[in-house]
């Protein structure tokens, strides 16, 4: 792995021209002097006295915010003609046009001019103990190489490469190498399988892939780079596979792989950046949908970068010389906005954690936010859960009293696991921040803060909207519901400039996914209650997608591989709720007539098969063998009853009326006390 050398001094790109444009605004009165130094920018906004104030203009006059905010916290080559072209009912999104800039010298280069020396990056290890530190300048080399051996070997603006690299500085750079030059990347999850990583690299049509020889994670040694060679051999556009070494263990190279930190060495630490249209793609990333098949949702340059770095400084109050510690793995989008390009952009020390929360004993997280004195700490519910029933032991050995705000995210946090996140990780003295987004809305969109320092948090609401952002609730029929306490599908009624522009290839499936349930809105597939107060709470999706350790996935694409076993006739797979994970993975299976197979063993199977076409964490933790399925008159199978028969809420089973057999339901139940039974 390429190690931090700190021997050389030529860093800075020069000859990129860097503008950071003041914003034109005026500053006067004496009760704007606290807004101005809550927010700089604010400053220029007439009659905005508070924080208050500042959100509701920022929603009442969303353009004027937004261009002042871009114009203060960007560095641009040539500054943006138009604020914002979008049209929500077309599903036309456009920020900052006519702009140009690029965002590794957003990332790098820029505080490399004020602060060479700073940390970018800590490194924090499998292996505990052994982290190490990046600085800006070296962060900056290090992209600059990538960048001079990727434009060396053919990649050009415009393409996409994949990069598939556990949590590391190589894949950081690798990132940014690309926004560097101009190409778009795809980071895939070191976790899902060969098959997955195929279809992702196929749909991208990338001809590069970067890797490492083997990940290692909580311990264990995993084979990146034979997945990667499996995946290619079914992607002819693959040309070429960058191998970085993670591990001393030599691999098997062919033709095709390129020694990555061998190569490098002969690279310059100069590397021209190339100058980007506001709108040009800076990333896909694929995530699930409702049907079988993950969307690439596409990011552009400067909306998607203003507001990962805005929503990182308001919602954790981030300030210079903060140690940013979000566990995310990049190859999440909380990793893309959390742990890369939010903190980057506004010249933050950012954590890598590659390891696990138990590895190698449940006190990980809390030993690392002592040892690299955390400031911010951001994890997921699923964890939160996990590291509770182990005990509070595990926690008070360790010192944390560096940490200032505990962060949530990627699925609703519940109130005991909120509780002691508060009570046992933070003290009590400690902010919990429950932020709700997603990896279409590129950034947070609702969290409890930033809002006035002593405004109310109430446990497991994400509560109050940012900056820019205007949600609304919508009932069945279509209509938008106006009053308090009350609870509907989660849509939001404005853009703003972190938002995905498409899916990839598909523009289509962007429009029927998110803007046509409701005409006019983007529509985020959750559920939401808002309070009395009028904060929010997510009460979880509306459609069949479902959460499993805070990672997405569709119970189509589960469903597909378990009707790939030749002895499955059909399957219907749900969620329920785990106690752990959030929620747990439920297989209905029928099997085809004839069939004469031990249960047991075809559970084994169809586990297996999961586990090898998608990923571990999407395998079935209950199959169910049945009859028949429930089903509509019209063939739809009924969830909605399955959820309930899991649930062991036959008083909730509704109406059965449309069934075009109402025994079905009768031996679902029968079956599954019979399962209950034996487990
Ligand atoms: C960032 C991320 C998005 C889905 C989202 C919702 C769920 C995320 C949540 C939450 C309740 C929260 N979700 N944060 N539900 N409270 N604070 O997780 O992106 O992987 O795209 O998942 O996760 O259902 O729609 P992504």
């Amino acid at each position: 792995m390429w190690l931090p050398c700190g021997c050389t001094s030529k860093y800075v790109a020069s000859s990129f021209a860097r503008r950071i444009l003041a914003s034109h605004l005026h500053v006067s009165g004496r009760s704007r002097c606290n807004v101005a130094a809550f927010m700089p920018e604010a400053a220029g906004f007439e009659g905005v006295s508070g924080r208050a104030a500042l959100r509701e203009l920022s929603v009442s006059n969303s353009e004027s915010f937004w261009a002042a905010v871009a114009r203060h916290r960007l560095s641009w080559s040539i500054p943006f003609h138009t604020v914002q072209d979008c049209d929500l009912s077309r599903g036309k999104i456009k920020w900052f046009e006519g702009g140009k800039l690029n965002v590794s010298v957003n990332c790098l280069d820029r505080h490399v001019h004020t602060c060479p020396e700073r940390v970018a990056l800590i490194w924090e290890r499998d292996e505990r103990g052994s982290e190490m530190k990046y600085t800006y300048r070296e962060l900056l080399e290090m992209t600059c190489r990538v960048g001079n051996l990727l434009r060396r070997h053919g990649v050009k603006r415009g393409d996409c490469v994949t990069i598939y690299m556990p949590t590391c500085p190589l894949a950081v750079a690798s990132m940014l190498a690309c926004a560097r030059i101009g190409a778009a990347h795809n980071v895939v999850f070191a976790g899902f399988s060969a098959d997955a990583l195929a279809e992702r690299i196929r749909d991208a049509q990338s001809s590069t892939v970067i890797t490492v020889n083997q990940g290692v994670r909580g311990g264990k040694v995993i084979e990146l780079k034979k997945t990667v060679d499996t995946a290619v051999e079914s992607c002819p556009t693959v040309k070429q596979v960058f191998v970085a070494m993670r591990t001393d263990n030599p691999v098997t190279m062919t033709a095709r792989d390129i020694a990555m930190e061998e190569e490098m060495l002969k690279e310059d630490v100069v590397c021209e950046p190339a100058v980007m249209n506001s709108e040009d793609v800076l990333f896909l990333l694929y995530t699930s949908g409702s049907t079988g098949k993950p969307k690439g949702l596409v990011h552009t340059q400067a909306g998607y970068l203003l507001y990962a770095a805005l929503t990182h400084r308001y919602v954790f109050s981030y300030h210079d010389g903060d140690v940013f510690g979000c566990v995310a793995d990049i190859g999440w989008i909380t990793g893309h906005s959390y742990v890369v390009y939010g903190p980057l952009a506004n010249g933050a020390t950012t954590v890598l954690f590659e390891s696990t929360p138990i590895y190698p004993d449940p006190g990980r997280y809390w030993d690392m936010v002592e040892r690299l004195k955390i400031n911010q700490f951001y994890g997921a519910p699923t964890a939160i859960r996990l590291l509770l029933k182990y005990g509070d032991q595990w926690v008070n050995k360790y010192d944390r009293s560096t940490l200032k705000t505990l962060g949530s995210v990627g699925e609703p946090i519940n109130t005991e696991a909120w509780e002691w996140y508060h009570r046992v990780v933070g003290d009590g003295r400690c902010p919990v921040v429950d932020t709700w987004w997603q990896t279409e809305t590129g950034g947070i969109c609702i969290a409890p803060r930033p809002s006035d320092p002593d405004a109310e948090i109430v446990p497991g609401m994400a509560m109050r909207p940012f900056f820019g952002i205007k949600p609304v609730l919508i009932d069945t029929e279509g209509e938008l519901l106006t009053s308090n306490n009350t609870s509907g599908a989660l849509c939001m009624a404005q853009p703003w400039p972190g938002m995905a522009r498409t899916i990839h290839n598909n523009h289509q499936r962007f429009i029927e996914t998110y803007f046509q349930p409701y005409p006019g809105y983007f529509f985020t597939g959750d559920g939401a209650y808002r309070s009395e107060e009028g904060y929010y709470q997510i009460t979880g999706r509306l459609d069949d997608v479902i959460n499993v350790s805070g990672h997405r996935i569709g119970t189509a694409e589960i469903e597909d591989v378990v009707n790939q076993c030749p002895a499955v006739a059909e399957s219907a797979v749900i969620g329920y709720t785990h106690s752990i994970k959030g929620q747990g993975v439920y297989a209905f299976v029928v099997l085809k007539k004839g069939i004469d197979v031990k249960e047991a063993d075809l559970s084994r199977q169809l586990n297996g098969m999961v586990s090898e076409k998608i990923a571990k964490y999407a395998s079935p933790d209950f199959i169910q063998f049945a009859q028949r399925l429930p089903k509509t008159r019209s063939g739809k199978i009924m969830r909605r009853v399955l959820r309930k028969v899991v649930e062991s809420d036959l008083e909730g089973l509704g109406d059965l009326s449309t069934l075009d057999d109402p025994a079905a339901v009768q031996e679902i139940i029968q079956e599954q006390s019979v399962l209950s039974e034996s487990t």
